[in-house]
């Protein structure tokens, strides 16, 4: 049999102690070369450890909420039939390491059922006030059965509080967590990520003090199809698990944070870790809009809601009107696809643009005519160093320009919203389209590059985004993005910009046209220019003379090759 994989986290730029909010596997599961494993999330940005090659999970390190660094083992993976030749090869490359076959315990071994089942019937008769070992289960989640886990957020042995989320469950419409219906150390997780679970289940059991129960705390501990409940129905979700009154949400006055709607609270999204820093600023996390991995609400959501919230409120996207849900099944035959894992990252993040930032699109034109010119002059030489010399190269040289002139555009709007971050260096993101979605690869320090390298590097980057091979580091620190459709079609669209950025510069497809020369009409080959801006930073005459500058540099074709 073949040595395990030590799979461990690779290089994550310049970040350490690195919370680890999803573990998309269990042991057991099969899974593919580059099937992310787990996910972490910085102040800036979430990102998935990838499996280095095909097998089986054979043990997991680590568990949601723990901080992890560069080298930190996260898996042991036992190699598919046929790849063991090509361990050693792909551990070089991702820092992996083999390991006995014995060594492949997972760091989180689940309790047995027996123990659970006792536990819970000696939970029953204990007197109130004792410590006790009690089962946690499924509450009644309305209509829905055989609803999937999504994330375990606890592992044994961990301390919980009350109320704190221990899975999260993600129904058709809904995510919500199963909390701890009292403060206590896990003694056994029952679910994994990818069970489905009903009503009743058992999810997991707590070593807690029990103090004065009420017949609603028992239902929410036990509340299992197997027990003498009560009337089901008015316990949605988890909205008695506190066994306290929920006291009414009223709205917002300025500088005021309105009261936490304790039901909706538990229900939220969320990670222990971001539920604790929700209860310490006193935010409702039930009116808070995720804009993490699978709508989960980060810290950073948090603190923007807070921030909004002091300021009297709106903005930030929380409370927006939802879209009626529709049943399209009624109008004629539908078929339900999941989304890809890029999609439903990048989702979140372009609507949270969308609904921050407001955005105004410029449109405008450049002559390009002298620059493909030179661009055609070009391309054998580039053809001869194995690279494909576009305009895109060009381009984003000529951005370079730009971007020097009108400093305000190579900048980020500070959290605080009272100052702006401008940035000495200018590394400059690309929209690249490939199978799995859209990906914006960064080339560092364009100004200290000439065309060739840029034209050599866009068309490595954009080879690796294709094949899903970009790494976290190669997407990040871009201070404006290019997103080009030239090679597509069409006269001109409106980009999001990719916040925390405050400007995108959209490029359609060049077109010979007409234009007058004050005595006749000369063939000019013109190219489409959509400048979407930020508007809390730029002002639309900023933004029509960063483009006017744009188009002279284009045009010129000066300073665009060395
Ligand atoms: N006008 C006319 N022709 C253009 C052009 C333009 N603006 N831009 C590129 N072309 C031509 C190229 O010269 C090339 O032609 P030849 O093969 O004859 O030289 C052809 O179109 C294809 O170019 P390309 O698309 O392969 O290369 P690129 O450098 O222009 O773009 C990349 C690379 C990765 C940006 C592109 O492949 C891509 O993914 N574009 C989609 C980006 C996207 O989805 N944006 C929308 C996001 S929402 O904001």
């Amino acid at each position: 049999m073949a040595d395990n994989i030590q799979v461990k986290v690779p290089d994550i730029g310049d970040f350490d102690e690195v919370e680890v909010i999803d573990v998309l596997v269990s042991v057991g599961d099969q899974v593919e070369a580059e099937q992310g494993l787990i996910t972490l999330e910085t102040d800036k940005a979430a990102m998935d450890v990838p499996a280095p090659q095909p097998g089986k999970i054979a043990g997991l390190q680590v568990a949601t909420g723990d901080k992890v660094s560069e080298g930190t083992v996260i898996a042991l993976l036992e190699p598919a039939a046929g790849d063991e030749d090509d361990a050693s090869e792909e551990e070089e490359a991702s820092g992996a390491e083999t390991t006995e076959a014995g060594e492949t315990e997972a760091a989180h071994p689940e309790s047995t059922d027996a123990e659970s089942t006792e536990a819970s019937e000696s939970s029953d008769a204990a007197p109130a006030g004792e410590t006790r070992e009690i089962e946690v289960k499924v509450p009644d989640i309305g209509d829905f059965d055989a609803v999937e886990v999504i994330e375990v957020l606890v592992s044994e042995g961990e301390e919980v509080e009350a109320e704190q989320g221990l899975i999260t469950l993600e129904s058709d419409k809904a995510a919500m967590d199963v909390p701890a219906p009292h403060a206590g150390k896990v003694t056994g997780v029952k679910t994994r990520t990818g069970d489905k679970v009903s009503e009743g289940d058992v999810v997991a059991t707590l070593l807690a003090q029990v103090a004065d129960e009420t017949p609603d705390e028992k239902k929410t501990t036990g509340g299992g199809k197997s027990e003498k409940s009560p009337e089901k129905g008015s316990d949605k979700g988890t909205e008695k698990s506190s066994g306290r009154p929920a006291p009414s949400p009223r709205p917002a006055d300025r500088g005021e944070l309105p009261a936490i709607d304790e039901s909706g609270f538990a229900r939220a999204h969320a990670t222990p870790a971001v539920r604790r820093f929700a209860r310490e600023l006193g935010a409702d996390l039930a009116r808070i809009r995720g804009s993490g991995y699978k709508g989960r609400i980060t810290r950073d959501d948090v603190k923007q809601w807070v921030k909004t919230q002091l300021r009297g409120g709106g903005g930030s996207g929380a409370g927006l009107p939802q879209v009626p849900e529709i049943d399209h099944s009624r109008f004629g035959e539908i078929e339900r696809v999941a989304l890809s894992r890029i999609k439903k990252i990048s989702g979140p993040r372009l609507q949270a643009s969308w609904v921050n930032a407001p955005h105004v699109t410029q449109h405008d034109e450049a002559d390009i005519t002298r620059m493909d010119a030179v661009r055609k002059a070009l391309k054998s030489d580039a053809e001869a160093l194995g690279t494909k010399m576009t305009p895109l190269a060009f381009i984003m040289k000529a951005c370079v320009h730009a971007l020097k002139e009108f400093p305000d555009f190579n900048a980020s709007l500070d959290p605080d919203g009272e100052h702006l971050i401008l940035k000495k260096y200018f590394h400059l993101g690309f929209a690249a389209d490939t199978p799995h979605g859209l990906v914006v690869p960064v080339i560092r320090d364009v100004d200290q590059k000439n065309v060739f390298d840029v034209a050599r590097e866009l068309g490595e980057l954009a080879g690796k985004a294709r094949e899903g091979k970009l790494q976290q580091k190669e997407m990040q620190g871009a201070c404006f993005t290019v997103s080009s459709l030239g090679g597509i079609g069409g006269t001109a669209f409106t980009p999001i910009v990719n916040a925390p950025e405050v400007a995108i510069l959209g490029v359609s497809k060049a077109a010979m046209k007409p234009v007058w020369n004050g005595q006749d009409f000369e063939p000019r080959l013109m190219l489409p220019l959509s400048l979407s801006y930020d508007h809390r930073v730029i002002d639309g005459a900023a933004a029509a003379r960063f483009t006017g500058y744009l188009a002279e540099v284009l045009r010129e074709c000066r300073n665009l090759v060395m």
